[in-house]
């Protein structure tokens, strides 16, 4: 039986939620809905991608050294524009950019917030049709209002975001957020171009059966992951869990968000410190993980969201997901530090 909620969308969601926020005036609900709005324009390229001409390289490599794809950056220059244009933020960070993005301006000085974000996650995927994602970080400024903000404001703990929240671009279009009430989301309507609460105070299994990791890299792993990805192939001699790995963390993360599972991006040789970024894809996850009821821990005891960042793109090993199967992995691990 599908559970039906009292139709809403997700501008009257927030402006509700937001009456848990006595302090709140407003700020955090429009830049909710600025997101919202970002979203829904990178979604129409993203769905027309084949046909928009939009395929394909841009011919430059980014930050991190990854080929930028045309729609890596139509999505980059959107929500920049649309947050910098809201007047609630003063500064992003982003996957696409060195630095941190200001704007010399009274207008954007006068933001409360900070946005870290990864325009579009797995755009690998986006030229072979498979489900790519949006992620973002929100963070009250600590730089006094009317300066430029600077990185004072972007290396903040994950434990110090007012909100977080992925856009999935898949089957269908979800924009699914927390402001620390819960995980709540919300399912696009094409036709009339709403996102409409569709999973209300989403809550993910204590276990599972699913993990996720490349597999490719396993001869890289630790021992303790090693054995930890046999056990789960093994499983004492129950049911072995299934494999399950799109090369989309939010892909990934949502489908193990529902169904129970855990997703792995431990560090491998060629990348000691892992692949995933701390500012802009485990903070913001971790943040959704927790929320649920899940787990989400650098593989060594460290909660995600205590990690102090030092640069705005740091890499941390990831592991997230069902608490059970997070911390059956932290099992192996430390049974591996004790030999
Ligand atoms: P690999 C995409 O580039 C990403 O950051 C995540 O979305 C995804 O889970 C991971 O990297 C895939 O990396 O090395 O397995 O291709």
């Amino acid at each position: 039986m599908a559970k039906y909620y009292k139709a809403q969308m997700l501008n009257e969601f927030i402006t509700t939620q937001q009456t848990a926020f006595p302090y709140a005036k407003g700020d955090l609900t429009r830049l909710l809905n600025h997101i919202g709005l970002a979203s829904k324009i990178v979604n129409r390229e993203v769905n027309m991608a084949g046909l928009a001409e939009i395929l394909g390289e841009t011919g430059r490599v980014n930050i991190q050294g990854e080929d930028v794809k045309k729609l890596d950056e139509f999505a980059n220059d959107q929500f920049i524009k649309i947050l910098t244009s809201s007047g609630e933020v003063c500064g992003l960070a982003s996957e696409e950019n060195h630095d941190i993005i200001t704007f010399d301006n009274t207008f954007t000085k006068e933001g409360k917030y900070i946005v870290c974000i990864d325009p579009l996650d797995g755009s690998s995927n986006i030229d072979v049709n498979v489900s790519i994602g949006t992620i973002f970080s929100i963070y009250r400024r600590i730089t006094p209002i009317g300066s430029l903000p600077d990185d004072t404001d972007i290396l903040q703990p994950g434990s110090k975001q007012v909100a977080a929240g992925y856009v999935i671009y898949g089957s269908s279009t979800m924009l699914v957020y927390t402001t620390g009430l819960g995980v709540t989301g919300f399912t696009l309507d094409p036709s009339i171009g709403e996102y409409c609460l569709s999973h209300y105070k989403m809550i993910t299994p204590s276990n599972g059966s699913i993990y996720s990791v490349n597999e490719g890299n396993y001869n890289y792993f630790s021992p303790g992951i090693q054995r930890y990805i046999d056990y789960c192939k093994s499983h004492d001699g129950k049911k072995p869990c299934s494999g399950r790995y799109i090369g989309s963390l939010v892909a990934d993360f949502h489908r193990n968000l529902l169904k129970g599972g855990i997703y792995m991006y431990p560090s491998t040789d060629d990348q000691p410190g892992g692949k995933l970024r701390l500012l802009y894809e485990c903070n913001p996850i971790a943040f959704l993980a927790e929320q649920a009821g899940g787990k989400a821990t650098d593989g060594k005891g460290n909660r995600i969201l205590e990690i102090v960042p030092s640069a705005i793109h740091q890499r941390v090993p990831f592991f997230t997901g069902s608490v059970d199967m997070v911390n059956k992995l932290e099992e192996f691990i430390s049974q591996e530090d004790s030999n």
